[in-house]
């Protein structure tokens, strides 16, 4: 191929397109990349002149801004090019903006000292854009919200979102806001968010229907092969309160409760607070008296004691129970308050703060009212009221 060029070129047949005013290239796409990032993004450039089969080692680039002062900034290079069609990488250091550059193209007709430029001017303008992405972030909706996700970080981000019962619930949408503001088909191709349901560049779903639909969804966008460095992610968490009351009377009743949250929610709890994610009762000290003036029985005051997991309910079964969701904020704040209570346990009082007292409590601390802990709260009473609200 080199060979029959520069026949071509020494018997003259070429020297009429290399003498011309100008070898055009064109450029066809606006290119786009990501900003800030050190990638590079390619353009195909299609060198219009004849012969078609220049061949590549004859081919000259050059990239400069509109009044030919070379780019500052931005880099290129010719990456690979063969039958005059060359790719051009790019590498941003600059802001987002949209910048013109001019791309020109020329070849040697004469590799023998005779360096015979095709023409320097006109070249033609090359449009590249930096697309930023600003955000990646979920609509409004109620009961969502941000939480701190305690990095420091602002590309990163996390939302949480309770599942609904609702039908049909209402599903999570997911945005990107970019600069320039594209629209969804204007997104070039391989650039757009990753993650959730559905194939649109801009927007995505998160379903929250079910328990089943529960856990974390991560969003991130992509230009091209480049990260744009944010990351969404989208916890729709199932958390509920369990109530539950042994009304037996024979040989004692008993209250407790169940706090439940799925599991990958359950990791933007601190573990020490994880550690209330389950049964949690409350007893008086196996030591405290029950009968006799100092006792239980006689209403004095004795050191109680805050169990958890089947320790919580130990024998017992329930005769009446209730679960509720409950909403991550109320659930945070209670479970610092419920980690006091288990290193530094109340006094327990039959009459004033007993097991049954303490359970329709910790509803109370997550948001959720049962039955007047007023007076006297048994077991059995609860057992009652639980079934029938
Ligand atoms: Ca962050
Ligand atoms: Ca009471």
């Amino acid at each position: 191929m080199v060979d029959l060029v520069l026949s071509n070129c020494a018997s003259g047949v070429t020297l009429t397109n290399c003498d011309r005013d100008g070898v055009a290239v064109n450029v066809t796409n606006t290119l786009y990349m990501a900003e800030n990032t050190n990638g590079t993004a390619t353009m195909t450039i299609q060198p219009d002149w004849a012969p078609t089969n220049v061949p590549p080692e004859l081919i000259h680039w050059e990239i400069l801004n509109l009044d030919n002062s070379p780019a500052a900034n931005w880099s290129c290079q010719k990456d690979a090019y063969s039958n005059g069609i060359a790719a051009v990488a790019w590498t941003n250091t600059g802001a987002s903006v949209t910048r013109q550059f001019k791309v020109r193209a020329w070849y040697d007709c004469d590799r023998d000292n005779h360096f015979y430029p095709g023409g320097l001017e006109p070249a033609r303008i090359a449009y590249v854009t930096v697309l930023k992405v600003e955000s990646i972030e979920p609509d409004p909706m109620t009961y969502l919200m941000e939480i701190d996700d305690g990095d420091g970080d602002p590309k990163t981000r996390v939302f949480v979102v309770p599942i609904s019962s609702d039908y049909p619930a209402e599903a999570v949408h997911v945005r990107a806001k970019i600069l320039p503001n594209l629209t969804e088909s204007q997104v070039p191709s391989g650039f757009g968010l990753i993650g959730g349901n559905g194939s649109e560049r801009l927007s995505r779903t998160v379903e929250r229907s079910s328990e089943s639909e529960s856990g974390k969804t991560v969003f991130t966008f992509f230009c091209g092969n480049v990260d744009s460095g944010l990351k969404t992610t989208v916890y729709v968490y199932d958390a509920k309160i369990g109530l539950y009351a042994d009304g037996q009377i024979d040989p004692v009743g008993h209250s407790w409760a169940k706090i439940m949250m799925d599991y990958d929610s359950k990791q933007l709890i601190s573990p020490i607070y994880q550690n209330y994610l389950t049964e949690i009762g409350f007893f008086p000290t196996n030591t405290a008296p029950w009968l006799g003036e100092d006792g239980i029985l006689a209403g004095t005051s004795v050191p109680g004691d805050v169990r958890l997991d089947n320790a919580a309910f130990g024998s017992h079964f329930a005769t009446g129970q209730k679960e509720y969701p409950i909403w991550f904020i109320p659930l945070r704040n209670a479970l610092p308050q419920i980690h006091q209570m288990k290193t530094n346990p109340p006094d327990y009082n039959l009459f004033d703060f007993n097991c049954t007292d303490f359970a329709i409590m910790l509803g109370q601390l997550v948001g959720i009212n049962t039955m007047d802990p007023a007076g006297i709260s048994t077991p059995q009473a609860y057992a009652s009221w639980l079934n029938s609200n």
